[in-house]
């Protein structure tokens, strides 16, 4: 049973709502990887509201219910900054997330994606590994994307300026760049990150409107609060602009971007759900209510 057909199920099966229900649907919010302190927080609310209302129905409780979700995505939606129009400028989007989590993957879904409506050049910037820059090299021919590489053990930094340089020499809107996962240590990233943020801005062609950096964190869905200790720590080491969730397919129960919108006010860009390169959408909060509640 997925975990929205259990938590629908939950609600079927619920005729009065006393404190257990309460109690359980804090269990199940964290089990749906809500985190502890904003499941209680979130039931807390429901209670208060329901209290409020006059409510004894399980099924107007799983309305309300749908209305605070609403809500807390709101709080980070309202910042969302999918940079859609270009404007004839180029936008430099860094692509960031610990190994394995789908950063090489989804910045071939997204170029394909942003293809639709303008020119992209991809950056292999995840110059750690040959196998890295060749499976972006791939991603590229297999898309008739261009790719930006330099040799394995490069500057990062120095192949985002050259993807940048070309791109503005050639009016393409968007570099999408590739980065390593490693982190070990912060001030490692930090440092690594300012030096690529002091390349693309010395890269202005003028002025500094002629390109943004954007630094969209990938983050695995199927790790729950493991995700969401590393939005925490990127976000703390470099401001982060917003979060694109993969492997939404996989088990994954979806109660992650609650937290996100909730503690770290990080909207949600994309979701990923497969490998396949059309398996990317823009992120819709009332779609993602309604396939968290069942
Ligand atoms: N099921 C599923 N697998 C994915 C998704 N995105 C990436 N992957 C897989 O996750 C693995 C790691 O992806 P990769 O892009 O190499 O991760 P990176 O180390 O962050 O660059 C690969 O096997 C991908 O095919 C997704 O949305 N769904
Ligand atoms: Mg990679």
């Amino acid at each position: 049973m997925s975990f929205s057909d259990k938590l629908k199920h939950f609600f079927g099966l619920t005729s009065t709502l006393d404190d257990d229900f309460f109690d359980d649907l804090a269990d199940m919010l964290i089990e749906g990887d809500f985190g502890a302190s904003l499941a209680f927080e979130t039931v807390d609310e429901l209670k208060r509201r329901c209290k409020k209302e006059n409510i004894r129905e399980a099924e107007a409780a799983r309305l309300i219910l749908s209305k605070i979700l609403n809500e807390i995505l709101q709080k980070a939606q309202d910042q969302q900054k999918i940079p859609a129009e270009t404007g004839g400028k180029t936008q430099v989007i860094l692509l960031l997330g610990v190994n394995g989590v789908g950063k090489t993957t989804t910045a071939a879904k997204l170029a394909r994606l942003l293809q639709k409506d303008t020119k992209i050049i991809l950056a292999a910037a995840d110059t750690f590994r040959a196998a890295a820059i060749d499976q972006l090299k791939i991603h590229g021919e297999r898309l008739g994307i261009r790719v930006i590489a330099h040799k394995q053990g490069g500057d990062p930094a120095a192949v985002v300026y050259d993807a940048l340089e070309a791109a503005l020499a050639g009016r393409y809107g968007y570099v999408i760049a590739d980065t390593a996962g490693r982190m070990h240590t912060k001030s490692a990233l930090v440092e690594e990150l300012k030096k690529i943020d002091r390349v693309t801005h010395s890269k202005g062609a003028g002025t500094p409107e002629d390109s943004r950096t954007y630094r969209w964190l990938v983050l695995d869905a199927t790790t729950g609060g493991n995700a969401l200790v590393q939005a925490e720590t990127f976000h703390e080491a470099v401001k982060l602009d917003g979060v694109i969730l993969s492997k939404m397919d996989s088990s994954a129960k979806g109660g992650i971007v609650f937290p996100l919108a909730a503690k770290l006010k990080l909207p949600v860009l994309y979701i990923c759900d497969g490998e396949k390169y059309e398996n990317i959408r823009p992120f819709n909060a009332d779609e993602c209510i309604k396939e968290f509640l069942g």
